[in-house]
């Protein structure tokens, strides 16, 4: 009896081994292969994928801290900030104006917002120079995308803007939202911006100013960009006592007050005399930093609508920016830039680093300066 019954086990179990063993052993191979996978990806989400994340304009969970993608790819945002219109807890919004209609010279700014997001992307890769920190650790910045205007009507373009604006500054009266940077555009859209602001802070604005042009010529209240800021002086949105401009190398017979630190005062004191000439004219009122870009020569600027020879280096700029911390800015811009007449990108990539450089100036005030406190400052007559 044993002499049939073992035969036949021993068939038994080679028929189910040669069966089953491919399958157990596959099972096993998966389970090992999946714990290590598993693992492997959890590893990543803590180590890469805060930091690793395509689109993460569109993606991105969270309106602080940064990620990684390809500089050349993806959903383009300013600094690769998240594309949202919901401001809650929102610091700082960025948003574009891509106004081309005051233009005296060459037109192109309607392509400006879209040029700064795209040469910003490169600036989004690294930690800031030289803080080497991300800032957006520390300060919830938003690209609230453009605003719409229709130019076939161009006496409803101001109007728009301003309510465009004031869509975001009225945030201020319940959350953090504290300051907001605009994208241009040429420069009349700081005008009807301005007024957004003052409806808010109740008072003329102290006016940062650098720019080849002062914008304070004189004429009737058409969309002109060489003329908004003497309206503006005239309406009261700009304090001139407490105002300076910055790179000036154009004549007007009256600059209305504001003080002047022409182009030649720059290149013969440098830029930490600047700064602090800034500081002391400006103090603690609150103000608003307006940077047309044809402040730079055309040397490191030629992508814009009235280019003027002998202006700022790069370099210069970006060293009396970062040494006017101090400031109690409420807003702020880069405006004309022109990419249908830049090379290379050059005035794309020199205005993202301005403007992220202006970031850079609000996250070290809120970090270092501790007295500065977003949300509640605007609560103190400051
Ligand atoms: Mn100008």
């Amino acid at each position: 009896m044993t002499s049939i019954f073992l035969p036949l086990v021993d068939t038994m179990i080679t028929h189910y081994w040669r069966n089953l063993k491919y399958p157990v052993i596959t099972s096993i191979k998966r389970y090992l292969c999946t714990t290590k996978t598993n693992a492997f990806v959890e590893e990543a989400s803590v180590s890469q994928s805060a930091k690793v994340l395509t689109d993460g304009a569109f993606r991105r969970k969270t309106i602080y801290g940064s990620t990684v993608e390809s500089t050349y790819a993806g959903a383009l945002s300013f600094l690769r900030r998240n594309y949202t219109r919901n401001l809650e807890n929102v610091e700082i919004a960025v948003t574009g104006i891509p106004l081309d209609l005051a233009t005296t010279f060459r037109p192109g700014t309607r392509f400006g917002p879209a040029g700064i997001r795209q040469a910003s992307c490169q600036l989004a890769e690294l930690k800031s120079y030289p803080d080497g920190i991300d800032l957006f650790e520390d300060l919830a910045v938003i690209d609230y995308g453009d605003c719409y205007f229709d130019p076939s009507f161009p006496h409803t373009v101001p109007e728009a803007i301003e309510n465009h604006a004031w869509e975001i500054i009225k945030h201020n009266v319940k959350q953090v939202l504290d300051c907001i940077f605009m994208l241009g555009g040429d420069h009349y859209g700081t005008y009807p911006l301005l007024k957004a602001h003052v409806k808010h802070h109740k008072r003329p604005l102290a006016l940062v100013q650098f720019d080849a042009h002062c914008d304070t010529w004189k004429d009737t209240k058409g969309l002109n960009h060489g003329t908004m800021f003497y309206h503006a002086i005239k309406e009261n949105l700009i304090d001139p006592e407490h105002s300076i401009q910055v790179g000036i190398r154009t004549f007007n017979d009256d600059f209305m007050g504001v003080k002047i630190l022409d182009a030649d005062f720059v290149h013969s004191n440098g830029p930490a005399k600047v700064a602090e000439e800034i500081l002391e004219r400006v103090g603690n009122h609150k103000c608003y930093l307006t940077f047309d870009i044809d402040c730079l020569d055309p040397a490191f600027a030629p992508g814009t609508g009235t280019p003027v020879s002998g202006g700022l280096s790069t370099y210069q700029a970006l060293s009396i920016l970062r040494q006017i911390r101090k400031l109690a800015f409420v807003g702020g811009d880069i405006v004309e830039v022109s990419p249908p007449y830049d090379n290379s990108s050059i005035t794309s990539l020199a205005a993202a680093t301005i403007g992220y450089n202006f970031l850079c100036l609000l996250r070290n005030k809120k970090i270092l300066d501790k007295t500065f406190n977003f949300g509640n400052r605007l609560k103190k007559d400051v």
